[in-house]
């Protein structure tokens, strides 16, 4: 079979729990059998697959780590990244879907919500029967959230919420939408803003030549109602949703990794097949140079996530931690692709290879759950203890 196998230099595989290699399996088949035959060609429309929505929940990916008393799988946070990781493999977009529901919106639920919010959502949000969207950037407030301007006011029996967000993903279909805006003080809170209040309206973003295969939008709010009963009672402040941008930002750092070893690994098998001056190209030191590093790059990652799950197993995972490994990850991964693009020469321009799908994709994973920049400055202030954003 041509079943992917996921490079495993350093023998990490013996680290982990049969559990977590059934689970990749599980997913890996998944993703062979329902994403791979089909998703250049929904890139290539700039179309979201939807159809999927129920795999992934059978999956799991939607709140893996969510307890099973609330629809979640219970599962831990190895299992957690491992299945970003084969569903990124696949394609970004639609890893960008399954962060979007379990981390940043059956997570704020579950970690901010009241009791009655966890029964009303969550296991319907894990069955894919409703899906959620997370809006936070807004048009003038992107790296720097906290400077908001959507806002609510009490208006006696709900809130009057104004303003509007800018480039969500799964905004255009989405069934809820966890809205972070300030009250009356300026505090920051979470809404739980659903589809069909009067003024709130999802506008489709188009043109986008990265995660074609997501749905990106707006979400603008006028006068928008919203029942008091859909506040979330349990945080107030910007550490509300930095505080979910862990769980996500935790995913991609394994996620990147998987569009990384798929472009590894399509590299790899060309180099070897590929016939240039009487001799694999593979053969030529240039070309191992490129296939050499991306292999070290797969491994320390590889390493590296390891290490953050079990970290986060025991709860001791920092943000900045989780900043680092992000941004490793990503980088790791747009460097193999560009270099793994170049192996495949003209054929790697094609959609007959995920390359430059992959590629294209990681420019917004690059950019969103805080840019490259934004992640350096991260950890900059964790060792400096200087803040170096203002
Ligand atoms: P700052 O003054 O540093 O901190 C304010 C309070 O927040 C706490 N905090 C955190 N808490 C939990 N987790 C974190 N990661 C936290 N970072 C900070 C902090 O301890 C403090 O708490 P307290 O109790 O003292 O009040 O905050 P700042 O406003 O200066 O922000 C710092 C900065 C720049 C790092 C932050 O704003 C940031 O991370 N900006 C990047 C924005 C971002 O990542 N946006 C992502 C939007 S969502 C998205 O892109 C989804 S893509 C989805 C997909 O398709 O996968
Ligand atoms: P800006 O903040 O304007 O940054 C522009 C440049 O300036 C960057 O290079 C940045 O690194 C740099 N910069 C900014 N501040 C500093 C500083 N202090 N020091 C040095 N350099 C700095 N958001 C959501 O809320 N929900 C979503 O679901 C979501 N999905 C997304 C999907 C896609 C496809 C994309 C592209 C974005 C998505 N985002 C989402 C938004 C994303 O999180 C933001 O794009 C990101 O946080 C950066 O904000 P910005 O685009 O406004 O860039």
């Amino acid at each position: 079979t041509d079943l992917f196998e996921s490079p495993d230099y350093y023998l990490i595989d013996e680290l982990l729990t049969d559990e977590h290699k059934l689970i990749r399996q599980t997913v890996r088949e998944w993703v062979k059998k329902e994403v791979s035959p089909i998703i250049e060609d929904y890139a290539q429309r700039a179309e979201f697959p939807k159809h999927l929505l129920k795999g992934l929940a059978e999956l799991g990916a939607f709140g893996p780590t969510i307890p099973e008393e609330y629809g979640g799988a219970g599962l831990d946070y190895m299992a957690y990244g491992i299945m970003m990781q084969e569903i990124e493999r696949g394609d970004s977009g639609i890893r960008s879907t399954a962060s979007v529901q379990g981390s940043l919106v059956m997570y704020p639920i579950y970690a901010y919500g009241s009791e009655e919010q966890k029964k009303k959502y969550l296991p319907k949000l894990a069955a894919g029967e409703l899906i959620g969207c997370f809006g936070l950037t807004e048009p003038d407030h992107g790296s720097n959230p906290g400077g908001m301007v959507t806002n609510f006011k009490d208006a006696g029996d709900n809130y009057l919420l104004n303003g509007a967000k800018m480039w969500i993903s799964n905004a255009p279909f989405a069934d809820i939408a966890i809205v972070w805006a300030k009250d009356e003080q300026g505090k920051i809170h979470g809404l739980i803003v659903e589809r069909g209040m009067e003024g709130f309206t999802t506008p489709e973003t188009h043109g986008k030549w990265s995660l074609r295969a997501s749905a990106t939008g707006e979400l603008v709010f006028d006068n928008v109602k919203v029942p008091k009963e859909n506040l979330l009672p349990n945080v107030s402040g910007i550490k509300g949703p930095l505080g979910c941008l862990n769980q996500a930002r935790y995913g991609i750092a394994w996620g990147a990794l998987g569009a990384a070893m798929d472009c590894y690994d399509a590299a790899l098998r060309y180099a070897k097949e590929r016939v240039q001056f009487d001799k694999p190209i593979a053969g030529f030191q240039l070309q191992q140079k490129k296939l050499a590093e991306m292999i070290t790059e797969i491994t320390k990652g590889q390493l590296l996530v390891w290490r953050l799950a079990t970290l986060k197993n025991e709860n001791r995972a920092t943000p900045a931690q989780i900043s680092m490994a992000k941004r490793n990850s990503v980088e790791t991964a747009l460097n193999i692709a560009r270099e793994a693009r170049q192996i495949l020469g003209g054929m790697g321009i094609t959609g007959d290879y995920p390359i430059m799908r992959h590629m294209m994709n990681l420019e917004s994973v690059i950019t969103y759950e805080g840019t490259h920049d934004i992640h350096l400055l991260i950890t900059g202030m964790d060792v400096t203890g200087i803040d170096a954003f203002k």
